[in-house]
């Protein structure tokens, strides 16, 4: 007998939520009630819906690993009752929160899409209804009684990204989001593109939630002028476990050597060090010129084609996992969720 996919929709806050407040004229989050109240067209979709909003919603510029636990939290405890997992969730954050989930649910079997909109559902050119209402028919997504889609994904605008692999990229198109490094994994048109050949393969194991996150850890951006005392004085902050460094092109840095003895030391100290680009597409590939030689050979650790955001919460699990320094490296460069090549 055919019974309808069960969805659970996780409102955690963003703009798709938000009302002009009258005093300020400034968009802040409202209640979930009201926000459900303005999509009836969610009552013609062939799935159940059932509904889970944090106490108070809010703007993803507040977002951070606690709130994470919260979101990994809501899905381990509803597992078993659910085909798949929808998560509202404000732009600006998106890809770290929905990067630092891939990592927390480990052995997924099921979807949890994240997504939002670039204006609020009751806006007359809102976005939102697009957004919500494709993830949730993507959510549902059953063949021979298992999920179609077994990984964290982002839905926006027409597209299904690997969660990992995004970044934002525009404050004000609707097209607010991009994976420079791997294809969309769905594309909306008139019907439903499934780029099969490349989701994450069929999960067998058991799935395992990992709620230890350490926020021990700092991006540093290099820039031409960037001095010892300002980064001698980064990998001096107390309790610093990690750093990403985000280089030039395909993972250089200056050759000179005040910095190269200065990472030299952090490494020293313990601290983990990862090389990722700050250009928004592409590889790092230490020692492809002499500029990132010395990095490869004080033992950063390649970053790949890993974006910013999966780098830090990658890290942030990692050292939360407590992963033994000699062993670090190696796990860091290997792809635990699709992250990276
Ligand atoms: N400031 C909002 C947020 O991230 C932006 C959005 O959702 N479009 O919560």
């Amino acid at each position: 007998m055919y019974s309808k996919p069960n969805i659970l929709l996780i409102y955690t806050g963003g703009t798709i939520g938000m009302m002009k407040d009258f005093e300020t004229g400034a968009l802040k989050a409202f209640n979930f009630k009201k926000l459900l109240q303005k999509i009836p067209e969610l009552k013609q979709l062939d799935c159940e819906i059932q509904t889970i909003s944090f106490e108070k919603p809010i703007d993803s510029s507040n977002m951070n690993p606690e709130r994470w636990i919260q979101i990994a939290t809501i899905i381990e405890e509803n597992y078993n009752n659910f085909d798949g997992f929808v998560v509202l969730h404000g732009s600006d954050t998106m890809s770290y929160s929905a990067s630092a989930l891939s990592f927390m649910l480990e052995n997924l079997a099921k979807p949890v899409v994240f997504t939002g909109s670039q204006l609020p559902i009751g806006d007359l050119r809102t976005d939102a209804k697009e957004n919500l209402i494709t993830a949730i028919q993507i959510a549902s997504l059953i063949q021979k009684g298992k999920s179609v889609i077994q990984e964290v994904c982002l839905y926006f605008e027409y597209k299904l990204y690997r969660a990992n692999r995004t970044t934002k990229i525009n404050a004000e198109h609707f097209n607010a989001f991009t994976s420079p490094n791997y294809p969309p994994l769905v594309e909306s048109g008139v019907h439903l593109n499934l780029n099969s050949a490349m989701f994450l393969p069929k999960q067998t194991k058991k799935f395992v939630v990992h709620k230890e996150m350490d926020d021990n850890v700092v991006i540093v951006k290099m820039f031409p002028g960037i001095n010892e005392s300002v980064l001698s004085a980064i990998i001096s902050i107390a309790n610093l476990k990690g750093i990403i460094l985000e280089t030039y092109g395909s993972g250089n840095a200056p050759t000179e050597e005040w910095l190269i003895q200065t990472l030299k030391k952090a490494i020293k100290n313990g601290l983990q060090i990862i090389n990722v680009t700050q250009c928004s597409g592409g590889s790092v590939t230490m020692g492809q010129y002499e500029t990132s030689m010395q990095l490869k050979k004080i033992g950063v650790i390649s970053g790949k084609d890993i974006t910013t955001e999966a780098a830090i919460t990658k890290l942030m699990y990692l050292l939360g996992q407590k992963v033994a320094p000699n062993v670090f490296k190696t796990i860091f460069e290997t792809s635990l969720r699709g992250e990276m090549q």
